[in-house]
């Protein structure tokens, strides 16, 4: 089955401005079932930040109370065992076609989140790049293929400007950028642009572009999706595969997820298996002896 690609005015936004928004990938059903699985998702145990206990960016395992207010801020890491529709989500078709493209075959999913930006005059916003302090010096070139990348899938309508919006620094995926703890990037400082978008779209952007949260004073909570992607490599960073959500996957999302048919031995994820590229692109594996 052959997988889309990007568009060429796609690929030169890529190249450019290091980032793409695609236009309504989930159909309002799909938001709204989303939306509502956030919902309910609090209520369940999981990874959250816990910032009393833990470092910055750690996450604890956390059981909230049941009666919480949706419209309330919450940040779940590892979520693709709280509904099928979230192991789907990895491969969804028409985003993970252009995953692919930009990242080539040799990709592990490596984080799954879900975001609630609470509508409040208390959180300022904040720009980072992702993957730690690590990558935030590391900038591949406009021709190679990014070290990371992510998916993100807005539940939200966000309009005008300090409604949450997904802040970018179009161009800072290939420039040094200031990284004195002092003087970060704000999501109003010069250069930055505060994206709209529409419940349903997709923003798709590698780890080195400067990124994050406006603030919210919109009145309206604003729900996300991420999925990140990595080179297989670098390995994943949130989960351990287990046997409730292997038994879920299609061979597809099991080798997104690091199981790569045998048990790990030193060399695995620098050489990929044989079939990675079928296996990627769901092409049958040709029968044993059609092979030989
Ligand atoms: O919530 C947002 O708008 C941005 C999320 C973010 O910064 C991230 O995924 O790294």
């Amino acid at each position: 089955m052959s997988m889309k690609t990007l568009t060429d005015e796609q690929r030169s936004k890529w190249a450019i401005d290091g980032y793409l928004q695609l236009e309504q990938v989930l159909s309002p059903d799909e938001v709204a079932f989303f939306s509502e699985q956030l919902d309910q998702m609090r209520k369940k145990p999981g990874w959250e930040p816990a910032p009393s206990e833990l470092p910055r960016g750690h996450y604890a395992w956390v059981q909230r109370s049941a009666n919480q207010d949706p419209k309330d801020f919450m940040d779940r890491r590892d979520i693709l065992a709280y509904d099928q529709a979230f192991i789907d989500l990895m491969d969804r078709p028409g985003v993970f076609d252009l995953v692919i493209d930009i990242m080539g075959p040799y990709v592990l999913h490596s984080m799954s989140q879900a975001i609630v930006r609470a509508s409040t005059e208390e959180f300022p916003g904040y720009t980072h790049t992702d993957g730690g302090e690590a990558l935030r010096r590391i900038r591949v070139t406009e021709t190679s293929r990014p070290l990371a990348m992510k998916a993100m899938y807005l539940l939200t309508d966000v309009e005008g400007t300090d409604s949450a919006n997904f802040t970018v620094f179009p161009g800072s995926h290939m420039r040094p950028f200031p990284e004195d703890a002092d003087a970060l990037p704000t999501p109003h400082s010069q250069g930055a642009a505060q994206l709209k978008g529409k419940a349903g779209d997709c923003y798709l952007f590698p780890h080195s572009l400067w990124h994050g949260p406006s603030p919210n004073h919109s009145g309206r909570a604003r729900k996300t999706l991420l999925y990140n992607y990595c080179q297989m490599f670098v390995r994943w960073y949130d989960f351990e595969l287990t046997p409730e959500v292997k038994e879920k996957c299609t061979p597809r999302q099991l080798r997104l997820l690091g199981d790569l048919g045998y048990d790990f031995r030193p060399g695995s994820y620098f050489y990929a298996p044989a079939d990675q590229v079928d296996v990627i692109h769901q092409i049958a594996a040709p029968a044993i002896e059609a092979r030989s």
